[in-house]
């Protein structure tokens, strides 16, 4: 029995609204007193053992964001292992044949993948893929290269991966590949083509057309405007700056959401009245934002072009599924809406969110949110876990599942889109369900494309666990943004590639934002 001035007793007080609000406090001065009556001894017992449970649980929260992190590195290093040994020097590793494929004949691959290795801490491929560059990497080379693939693939990467380590051998290829392709805006309209041989200095279009894709031309801004500021030569900025203001300008949008071919002859619109946020308009709505954002949030065109698009996809593209209610990304053709989202729309809520955190409208990050759970659905609902490359949405009633997959759309390229938005999503937040639902994607790859000699494989068919089917064929971007971006996702450090320093070109080179500098 306790003395009488310890014994425990309620005491009621009228809250101002007349209701009794005390027995929180109760409790409170109740768990005091009881704290109070135990001895020296128990106290240090209880506080140690605490202080031990926290530790525990700060060390598992390590523990476990670093067992995730070597897990991506594990990955690429596997994936290394097969460029290495079957694909060296050349632009893509076929890891079924255990040989190689070539596109434009650079070492593709290895350029890609120069930052990721930095940024992922390899110091040993980084440094041998380092000598390949400086020993044998020549843009002298006799061949038609795409504008906006090798701009966004070579020169971002050389640029990037200069930034990060100061090594000027990377500017130095950065200012050659630069300057070799600037044969491309030589057309009547200044719109580029999208073929330059980079050896003889000409550029055509593609043989049937003489059209570029809208995404194309307007997506290879940041990086050359960045290697203008480096360089001093203002003739990058230049070039890629008038595309950004005559597209500016031209009529046939709906608004904001741009057509998907442009004439480089002259300068205009073509195949009007289709509308899509995926294959060939995707980056011109991400490059809007990151323009905006390299240059300091000072050149108000992009985020009234950008502001305006946003708008323009909520009107005219946003719709939810059933039976789930997911929200997607459809597309319109002369006024039809289809239900149809490509796995490329999945940058979108990254986007969106980049877009929130410097200080746009806070309903982009709901969106951002609704946008990124779709995205994941659209690996979940899948019976490998993988994504296909085009998703259709049922939007009738009665209907049992959100996502249908046609035939020919079962393939999964490595394609990043979604965990990249994983990456900003998880960054601005901190909800952990995002690194979750990534490291799910992670080992789904692992389950279903990884090829036991070395390298990852883009498979034929997410819908068939028993024989996904491989293509025999290891892009890139898997290399350059899949698995960079699953480790920025995996990572605590705010720091690493802060976002207030860098912006993301569309294949995941950092670039420097102007006046963070
Ligand atoms: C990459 O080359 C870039 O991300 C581009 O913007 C879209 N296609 C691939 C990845 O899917």
């Amino acid at each position: 029995m306790l003395p009488p001035s310890r014994r425990d007793f309620v005491s009621l007080t009228v809250s101002e609204s007349g209701s009794y609000t005390n027995s929180k406090q109760w409790r409170r001065q109740s768990c005091w007193r009881k704290w109070k009556q135990l001895s020296r001894l128990q106290r240090s017992l209880i506080l140690f053992t605490l202080m031990l449970l926290l530790q525990l649980f700060l060390v598992f929260l390590f523990l476990s964001a670093e067992s995730r992190l070597e897990a991506v590195r594990e990955a690429f290093r596997h994936a290394w292992k097969g460029y290495k040994n079957f694909a060296w020097g050349h632009d893509e590793l076929k890891p079924i044949s255990k040989s190689y494929g070539e596109w434009f004949g650079l070492g593709l691959t290895l350029i890609d993948a120069l930052d990721t290795m930095w940024i992922l801490g390899l110091e040993e491929e980084f440094a041998e893929a380092r000598q390949w560059v400086a020993k044998e990497l020549s843009f002298d080379k006799n061949v038609d290269v795409n504008l906006f693939e090798s701009t966004i693939r070579i020169l971002g990467s050389l640029l990037s991966t200069y930034h990060l380590t100061g090594d000027s051998l990377f500017l130095e290829k950065a200012k050659d590949i630069g300057s070799r392709l600037m044969p491309a805006f030589n057309t009547a309209s200044k719109i580029p083509y999208s073929d330059v041989n980079i050896g003889k200095g000409t550029a055509h279009p593609p043989q049937w057309t003489s059209d570029s894709s809208v995404a194309e031309v307007t997506s290879i801004q940041l990086e050359f405007r960045e290697l203008s500021r480096l360089t001093g030569d203002p003739k990058y900025k230049l070039a890629v700056m008038e595309v950004m203001k005559q597209v500016h300008k031209l009529d046939g949008k709906q608004d904001g959401l741009v057509p998907m071919f442009i004439n480089t002859n002259n300068g205009l619109f073509t195949h009007q009245g289709m509308y899509t946020l995926g294959a060939r308009a995707d980056s011109y709505y991400e490059y809007l934002l990151k323009q905006w954002i390299q240059g300091g949030k000072t050149e108000k065109e992009f985020l009234d072009d950008y502001l305006q698009a946003v708008e323009g996809v909520k009107k005219n593209l946003l719709k939810k599924s059933t039976p789930s209610g997911l929200a997607f990304v459809g597309e319109l053709s002369h006024g039809h809406f289809s239900p149809k989202m490509d796995h490329l729309v999945c940058f979108l809520p990254g986007t969106l969110a980049l877009g929130a955190h410097y200080g746009l409208p806070a309903d982009h990050m709901e969106l951002a949110k609704q946008l990124m759970e779709t995205c994941y659905q659209m690996y979940a609902q899948m019976e490998t876990g993988l994504s296909p490359e085009i998703a259709h949405f049922n939007m009738h009633e009665g209907s049992t599942q959100d996502v249908d997959v046609k035939i020919a759309d079962r393939h999964n390229l490595l394609r990043p889109e979604t965990v990249e938005s994983l990456f900003y999503l998880y960054r601005f937040t901190k909800d952990k369900k995002y690194q979750q639902w990534g490291w799910e994607i992670l080992q789904n790859f692992n389950k279903y494309t990884r090829v036991p000699t070395g390298g990852y494989t883009s498979i034929n068919n997410v819908r068939d666990p028993a024989s996904p089917n491989p293509r025999d064929k290891m892009e890139s971007f898997f290399l350059g943004e899949t698995l960079k971006y699953f480790y920025l996702l995996f990572s605590e450090d705010p720091n690493l590639i802060s976002l207030d320093k860098y912006v993301f070109n569309t294949e995941a080179h950092p670039l420097p934002i102007w006046n963070s500098l």
